[in-house]
């Protein structure tokens, strides 16, 4: 056997679905679908439909330079101010020259809605609406009369279209009506011809324009457009197809719109779902994972409807099979929400119903937008990563501009947010957050992760020159502190505070601890990158004796991992934030067997921010369980994974920042697998922190760096066994808690109680078991 199964019904039903008796009552139970481009939030009801839209390129407004004009001149000041002491008056300056003119950048908003009305289906009985997370499929089912009717809904990513089909089975018909609207102000639909509307706009405030069109073929019955209503009568089944575009990618949308949804309707509904389902499929299936809990109730509870069983998570019951659920639908939301070609995963996915969105469903980079690919490599999506390369090349123009505006460096910067456009100047006036320049060289970082996974050489040749672009910024940014030291400045510990010895509150500073952090890694992978492709040898000499003036992670007075430079007493030292852990995950320069006094620091640093409220936002909580994860803490961790689904979850699963963020789904899909496999630190670490409460389960298909995939087996809380199939050539460390042989023993040298090496050829697959 060279591969673990996983499936069975248990799972099937418990783990890959998410289902509810009754109509969404509002957008948080709604349910989502998508296609990297298109997104819709489905609501169910029986006689009004609403079926929310998005598309990822509706953003309000268009590219502007933002840089302060006055910034070059005030930046020596501003660092003066700021190594003397004297903070609150850097800030001040810093609020008028680095601050962007105008201060916002630009905000994603929200398609439209399909309306429909069914009449008489008011009274349904039979009701039925879930999300089947293998094959990518929404349904609403229930019965009026002695008749049984359906949608079924998916977003297919081949066909570039959002499908519906619904149907009438028993002796009455089908009849309804749909339109399409955004916002009175913005939009107007017009016919196109008797079964397709197209609906036209602009985002406003200049945007792109954008147009959607929706049209419908029936099996019997007629269909006409009457006003702005596309009318269904008297059909046994119909399909509504519904397109969307902007001028952000098509010259003419309104052209690719109409032609794209004739060129989907032509088609039988049973080609394009079999379409979509494979190419779903091909990705949703490559990991699998199964948890069984020691609770007698749970198969049972399973079963229930998925409200339900986070009500009894709530009431602190256990369903282990509802974080298996969670992990499964961290993958199913970013196969939905961000597919080659389209824009990176954004603060809400794709989904997004308000035209102010919150934070305005950009791009967050001093957390929110990493985490949304921690999942990426690990689950085996690494082509979903795409976008996000994608993005930090839409940066680089701008990220260029705004290092020569505002530090006259060379290099590409970005601060703590990004746009559709690629905005890379400071985001608002919020001084904990506003002027920190690590944003592209934490982005860059994806770069060299994903090539950690997969070993492509090819790829890391094209991404070179980037992350070589984001290392050169510091080369010019970084200067000198008090102890010689190379620190960045101005800079914060996004996004907290500290208190001075005079009482006084300060949020800039130089050199956080966070900063440090990711620069290490950054110049390491450049330095790495450089060597393997034999390129720049001078550039990496230069950035070798940089990073070896970058400060060294610090232990403070409580025994925490020092924050800032100086051990400044933290203003919320319960703050949401763990910046100072970047070094702990995602980063790997903290770990247990490698430098166990900072591990233990920064375990202090999370016990201290629980004692003091805990921010312990979604994401905040998911980013902690990646923390334990990584101090090998299974049972700290599976704590925080309960209260992320008690505290931290809306019905429809999404994560509740509040409001919904999305980055706490998918940081908690990557702290799942970080406690089933690591491989940060020189190899593979089979169960590294799995809780008790997780008694048996299997999981396949995770992927470690080094170029591997993983497939593991426990059972009563013990390795089973594991399969290790290589992509590479080479040496392969295998780590576990119980000393390992390979199967037959072919080949393994046993290294030290739980290590074992093993050299692989590219292709070949290993079985481990415990002696
Ligand atoms: C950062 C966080 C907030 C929120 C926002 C989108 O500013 O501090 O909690 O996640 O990003």
């Amino acid at each position: 056997m060279n591969s673990i199964q996983v499936e069975n019904h248990y799972t099937a039903s418990g783990s890959k679905q998410l289902w509810y008796s009754r109509p969404a009552a509002n957008w948080n139970e709604a349910l989502p679908i998508g296609s990297g481009k298109l997104g819709a939030m489905i609501f169910g009801g029986t006689d009004k439909e609403r079926i929310q839209l998005n598309e990822d390129s509706v953003w309000y407004g268009g590219p502007i330079d933002r840089n302060n004009p006055d910034a070059l001149e005030n930046l020596p000041r501003i660092r003066e101010l700021i190594l003397s002491g004297r903070v609150k008056e850097a800030e001040q300056l810093a609020l008028y020259a680095l601050s962007s003119t105008p201060p916002s950048m630009r905000h994603y908003t929200p398609l439209g809605d399909i309306a429909m009305t069914f009449l008489g289906h008011k009274h349904a009985t039979g009701y039925r609406r879930e999300l089947n997370l293998d094959n990518g499929l929404a349904t609403v089912s229930y019965q009026v009369g002695e008749t049984a009717y359906s949608r079924q809904m998916f977003a297919s990513y081949p066909d570039e279209a959002i499908i519906m089909r619904v149907r009438a089975e028993g002796p009455d018909l089908l009849s309804f009506s749909a339109r399409l609207h955004r916002n009175r102000d913005f939009e107007h639909t017009v016919r196109h011809d008797a079964r397709t509307l197209v609906m036209r706009g602009n985002a406003g405030g200049g945007g792109v324009d954008f147009r959607a069109a929706l049209r419908a073929v029936t099996d019997g019955g007629t269909v006409a457009v009457i006003g702005d209503h596309l009318v269904v009568e008297g059909a046994r089944e119909a399909m509504l197809v519904l397109t969307a575009a902007t001028t952000f990618r098509e010259a003419d949308p309104e052209a690719y719109c109409i032609r794209q949804a004739e060129a989907v309707a032509s088609k039988p509904f049973a080609d394009l779902l079999q379409a979509h389902q494979a190419d779903h499929q091909a990705l949703f299936g490559r990991v699998g994972l199964e948890l069984q809990g020691a609770a007698a109730d749970e198969q049972e509870a399973a079963l229930l409807p998925t409200n339900e069983r986070l009500e009894r998570v709530k009431a602190g019951h256990s369903d282990e099979a509802l974080a298996a659920l969670y992990f499964h639908y961290g993958r199913y939301l970013l196969i939905a929400s961000s597919r080659p070609g389209s824009l990176p995963a954004n603060l809400q996915g794709i989904w997004n119903e308000l035209l102010n969105p919150p934070w305005d469903s950009k791009y967050t980079i001093n957390i929110n937008a990493e985490m949304n690919y921690w999942p990426a490599e690990v689950c085996n999506l690494p082509e979903l990563h795409q976008p996000l390369f994608d993005h930090i090349e839409r940066m680089r123009v701008p990220g260029r501009n705004t290092a020569a505006k505002l530090y006259n460096c060379r290099g590409f910067v970005a601060h703590h947010n990004t746009d559709i456009w690629g905005d890379t100047a400071p985001q608002d006036l919020y001084i904990p957050a506003t002027y920190w320049p690590l944003g592209a060289a934490w982005l860059c970082l994806h770069l060299w992760e994903h090539f950690e996974f997969g070993r492509d050489m090819a790829f890391l040749d094209r991404s070179y020159d980037t992350m070589k672009e984001s290392a050169l910024f510091f080369v010019d940014y970084l200067i000198e502190g008090p102890d010689g030291k190379l620190v960045t400045c101005p800079s914060s510990s996004p996004e907290n505070k500290y208190i001075m010895p005079d009482g006084s509150v300060p949020m800039l500073c130089a050199g956080p601890t966070m900063d440090n952090q990711i620069l290490n890694a950054l110049f390491s992978a450049v330095i790495d990158a450089s060597s393997l492709l034999g390129r720049d040898e001078a550039f990496r000499e230069e950035l070798s004796a940089i990073r070896s003036r970058l400060p060294q992670t610090k232990i403070g007075k409580y025994g925490q991992i020092q924050e800032w430079m100086e051990d400044y007493e933290e203003r919320e030292p319960g703050h949401r934030h763990i910046s100072h852990l970047f070094g702990l995950h995602p980063g790997k320069e903290i770990t247990v067997q490698g430098t166990p006094e900072l591990a233990a620091a920064a375990r202090v640093t999370l016990e201290r921010r629980l004692a003091n409220g805990g921010g312990h936002t979604g994401w905040s909580r998911a980013w902690i369980i990646n923390f334990w994860a990584r101090l090998q803490d299974g049972e700290t961790a599976y704590e925080n994974v309960r209260a992320l689904l008690a505290k931290s979850t809306l019905p429809n699963l999404l994560d509740n920042h509040p409001p919904f963020q999305i980055d706490g789904n998918f940081g908690g899909t990557a702290g799942i697998a970080e406690l089933l496999l690591q491989s940060h630190d020189g190899g593979i670490h089979l169960l590294p922190a799995l809780p008790k409460a997780w008694v048996s389960g299997r999981v396949s298909g995770l992927r470690a760096r080094g170029g591997y995939e993983v497939d593991i087996e426990w059972s009563g809380g013990k390795l089973v066994q594991a399969v290790i199939r290589s992509t590479q050539a080479g040496a392969c460390s295998i780590r576990a808690n119980v000393p390992l042989q390979t199967e037959g023993n072919d080949g393994g040298s046993q290294a030290g109680a739980g290590t074992l090496t093993v050299t692989m050829a590219p292709g070949q697959t290993i079985v481990i078991k415990p002696c």
